[in-house]
């Protein structure tokens, strides 16, 4: 592709876009739009994205074409000029629910892949590593979890996850989008094998209300497995929504919330962790892990626990290793165990200096 071929639109739009922040540590500083507040200032940037297989490569970039006609490429403004790209073998589904456009197809180099609005959501080869994280870091933090809430998590696979422990009774789970389920069913049968297990309670619907309704101090752990904060789900990185979260778990409780890349997004983390600070009193982590298909090849989950029992997340209290049949259980873990578990809290220099609101 040309150089002039690729012509930065939205990016030109989200650096107009730059505003002032306050990132905690009382200094305002610009961020770019593809943070927190600046989305929220202009809702119309989450709608440009959509699948976009050209040449039979899958970009996360929307092509488009200018006034003469002639093609352009706009950026997904979660990550401004850059785009990892995926040989398409063949396209499976292709279809707009009622809230998304849901590809899946078929990839040379990592299985089928899952793709709403033009965000890749996981592949077989790698879905592994982020859903072993997002689920076993917060349960193996608290001994013997019995009810869990899932947010979003359509396809299964957390499910998957949580599954393995068998001290859970209870797993709802509260996705939007009952096209993302079938989908799965239909596509990624080692996901959806999460939907069989009699503890799982499906609720299609907007976790948002479902939250609203939840009783007090019902949850041991909430896991949220949301899809970016732009368009619909930019109200899953709001305080209220946040702060329904705290009022659903008991103390001591614990939530597990996908919270992006440290290499791209650390104004967007910081702003999630200064509004947690505020809502739990127990304690605030963040941890990564290694995703190749996410953008920049890493995903962040940030940990919070309710005031009560303390929750030490960086040293497990309930391991793994230690639960009978969960390394086996259905599917045999491939990247979660203690030592990665330790590990993912080490963080980077520059994110300590960065991300004020950890301090
Ligand atoms: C897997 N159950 C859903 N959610 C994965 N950039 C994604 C995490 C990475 C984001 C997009 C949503």
């Amino acid at each position: 592709m040309e150089g002039d071929e690729l012509k930065d639109l939205d990016c030109q739009r989200t650096m107009d876009g730059w505003e002032s922040s306050n990132n905690g540590s009382g200094k305002a500083i610009l961020i770019p739009a593809c943070c927190l507040k600046a989305k929220a200032s202009q809702p119309e940037l989450g709608s440009k994205s959509h699948s976009t297989v050209v040449s039979g490569w899958l970009s996360e970039t929307q092509p488009s074409s200018d006034k003469s006609g002639k093609q352009v490429y706009f950026n997904n403004p979660m990550w401004p000029g850059e785009a990892h790209s995926l040989k398409v073998e063949k396209i499976l589904f292709q279809e707009k629910s009622k809230y998304q456009e849901v590809l899946v197809f078929q990839s040379s180099a990592y299985g089928r892949v899952l793709v709403l609005d033009g965000i890749l959501q996981l592949t077989e080869k790698d879905e592994c590593a982020y859903q072993e994280m997002i689920a076993h870091l917060p349960l193996c933090s608290i001994e013997s979890p019995k009810n869990v809430l899932v947010v979003g998590g359509g396809d299964g696979g957390v499910l998957r996850e949580i599954c393995r422990h068998s001290s859970v009774e209870l797993i709802d789970i509260c996705e939007i989008d009952q096209m993302v389920i079938d989908v799965s069913k239909e596509f990624f049968p080692e996901l959806a094998i999460g939907f069989e297990d009699p503890r799982v309670c499906l609720h299609v619907g907007d976790a948002i209300e479902f939250l609203k309704q939840a009783p007090e101090g019902k949850y041991d752990a909430i896991i949220v497995d949301s899809s970016d904060p732009v368009g619909p789900a930019q109200e899953l990185v709001e305080k209220p929504f946040f702060k329904n979260i705290g009022r659903a778990l008991r103390p001591g409780g614990v939530l597990c919330n996908m919270a992006e890349s440290m290499w791209l997004h650390t104004h967007l983390i910081n702003d999630i962790i200064y509004i947690c600070r505020e809502i739990f009193k127990g304690s605030v982590h963040y941890a990564w892990a290694s995703v190749p298909t996410y953008p920049s090849g890493v995903i962040g989950f940030l940990l919070c626990s309710t005031e009560g029992p303390p929750v030490d997340f960086v040293h497990p209290i309930n391991p793994i290793e230690k639960l009978r049949g969960a390394l086996e259980f259905r599917r045999e873990l491939k990247f979660y165990n203690t030592e990665i578990h330790e590990a993912a809290f080490a963080l980077p220099s520059f994110v300590k200096r960065e991300v004020a609101a950890l301090h």
